[in-house]
């Protein structure tokens, strides 16, 4: 059985929901991350990072979301949440997630983490996280011109693409002020928010109201 080291209300809702879908068992080890005097046995072995989620497979432990995210699909998914290796659409599943990490994530962790790069200056720190708020407002506008009609990345394929976008998209301080200038994001976010699978990890992680965005 799967381990997923996670803390609550963090990443670790986005592989716990590609778990949910997929209707996999596991473990969640939930603890806080942010405090080195309770993290639990095997941790910072299994991520020299020492960020969650991490997953502790038979295989030994994945890090970084997005690998957990494609490993439990192509694994398990028979055909759910990533097109076939064949299919014409791998090439754009593989460029929006990609993009969601490498592009999008950086700004979510400025939002909530700009004390990592100035330490001690709040200043420094209040400046850096408007700034990244301007370049977030672009990435929203290239995300919900992407998904257009959709209803999600891959057209009526609902993929980790889109878990990955919902799962970083759902906190108020990684979104655009109007979200009303954004209705595909937001519809694609309200959908996900609303699946079965979705709810169970909010309840989980004790954020329900940002079910109703
Ligand atoms: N690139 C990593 C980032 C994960 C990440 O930053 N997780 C946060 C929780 S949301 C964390 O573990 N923070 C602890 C730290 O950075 O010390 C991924 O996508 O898995």
């Amino acid at each position: 059985m799967y381990k997923l080291f996670t803390h609550r209300d963090s990443y670790g809702m986005t592989a716990e929901l590609v778990l949910e879908e997929l209707d996999i068992e596991y473990e969640p080890v939930v603890f806080n991350v942010h405090d080195e005097r309770q993290w639990p046995e095997g941790f910072t072995r299994a991520n020299p990072n020492h960020r969650v989620p991490t997953l502790v497979t038979e295989n030994g432990p994945i890090y970084e979301t997005a690998a957990i995210l494609v490993h439990l699909a192509e694994r398990h998914g028979e055909g759910r949440l990533m097109p076939p290796s064949d299919d014409a659409r791998r090439a754009r599943y593989w460029q929006w997630h990609f993009y969601l990490m490498s592009t999008l994530q950086p700004e979510v962790l400025i939002q909530f983490h700009p004390e990592k790069y100035f330490p001690g200056d709040p200043d420094a720190q209040r400046a850096l996280r408007q700034a990244s708020s301007g370049w977030l407002e672009k990435i929203w506008r290239v995300l919900d011109d992407a998904i257009g009609d959709g209803p999600w990345f891959l057209g009526n394929l609902y993929t980790t693409c889109d878990i990955s976008f919902a799962m970083q998209a759902l906190w108020q301080e990684n979104q655009p002020s109007d979200l009303s200038r954004f209705p595909n994001a937001r519809r694609s976010l309200r959908a996900i928010l609303d699946r079965p699978a979705a709810r169970r990890v909010l309840r989980r992680n004790e954020r329900e109201h940002l079910a109703f965005v």
